[in-house]
């Protein structure tokens, strides 16, 4: 037994943050009690097994720089609370398979490894630590999107190829703007941008943007007959678009600090019905209307059928679901 613990954490991407720990004075390890037991282990740039827990003295965990071994991990273990924290409070599941039972993160996986993913077969995340082993993936958005695709896999299960793959990259990238901004630390405030603390273009920009996914040069903005053949990460724009547009609106917009400019295939405009709404509606849709073969045409079908279920049909959030995906140029 070990009793439950606040840690510190020195994060490189959300600034200072409380850490779910375990064990007792002189004695602790980053195993997240409050939140089943989520553990965060440290692969030493191994790529197999789960190397070690990560435990020390002080409960205090990292010191900002990706140079300090525990730092990489102070974030990795924030980010899955907080996405924890996001999926119990806000959506009222307990945990990826809503059992209660948490996963696990693997840090310093390989060597310059600049990825991070999730893994059926591990229940676990894994990350990368990025170009020069200096920039560790595991920014809150990059967690948010690894665990997501473990909800996804427990929920809709959506096959992850043609449209249907582009919708779970969208699901991820859905909540993961929902898990920043309800962490909104003033060194990550949320956004509609994925990647943007972990400068994987070396040039500050983000990984993607949803507002407006051409903007980074692969996304499709708008769904059309084809779209299924090119890569998940790009088929998800149109999704990744209609969740903006469906939140805030078409047109310019700053929110949190951040400027958007949200376009529409067909140049009418959508007013949306907030963001709140719109995460209830995809999360609503996701775990009782998609399957794992569900494409962009039924998504539309999925997500207005909640709409009904929630607003009524002559709602205002009925007609900015159908409106939103008109603007992405699906059920027009
Ligand atoms: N980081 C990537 C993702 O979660 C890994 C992959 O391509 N599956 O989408
Ligand atoms: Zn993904």
């Amino acid at each position: 037994w070990q009793a439950i613990e606040n840690g510190t954490g020195n994060t490189q991407y959300s600034g200072q943050v409380t850490l779910g720990t375990s064990g007792s004075s002189g004695s602790y390890n980053l195993t997240d009690s409050a939140r089943g037991n989520h553990k965060t282990y440290n692969l030493n740039r191994g790529t197999s097994g789960t190397g070690t827990l990560f435990s020390g003295a002080d409960d205090i965990w990292g010191n900002g720089s990706a140079t300090n071994t525990e730092t990489a991990a102070a974030d990795a273990h924030y980010g899955a609370a907080e996405t924890w924290d996001f999926y119990k409070n806000v959506m009222g599941r307990s945990g990826i398979r809503g059992d209660g039972v948490g996963a696990y993160s693997r840090v310093h996986y390989g060597n310059n490894y600049v990825n991070a993913f999730w893994s059926d077969s591990c229940f676990c995340m894994t990350y990368g630590d990025g170009s020069g082993n200096a920039a560790p993936l595991t920014s809150l958005d990059v967690a948010a999107h690894e665990m997501t695709h473990g909800v996804t896999s427990n929920t809709a299960n959506l096959n992850y190829s043609g449209e249907s793959g582009g919708l779970n990259e969208a699901t991820s990238d859905i909540f993961a703007a929902g898990v920043e901004f309800y962490s909104d630390t003033a060194e990550d405030p949320g956004d509609y941008l994925v990647g943007e603390k972990i400068d994987i273009n070396g040039d500050g920009t983000p990984l993607r943007y949803m507002d407006e996914p051409s903007k980074d040069g692969a996304s499709k903005d708008y769904w059309y007959s084809g779209i299924g053949s090119v890569d998940v990460h790009y088929s998800s724009g149109p999704a990744n678009h209609f969740f903006y547009l469906l939140s805030e609106g078409s047109g310019a917009k700053t929110v949190n600090g951040v400027s958007y400019n949200s376009p529409t295939s067909d140049g009418l405009p959508v007013t949306g019905i907030g963001r709140d709404k719109a995460l209830q509606i995809w999360y609503k849709a996701l775990t009782t209307k998609f399957t794992s073969t569900t494409n962009y045409a039924a998504a539309r079908t999925g997500t207005l059928a909640v709409a009904g279920e929630l607003y009524g049909t002559t709602s205002a959030e009925y007609t900015a679901v159908a409106n939103a995906w008109a603007g992405i140029n699906v059920g027009t």
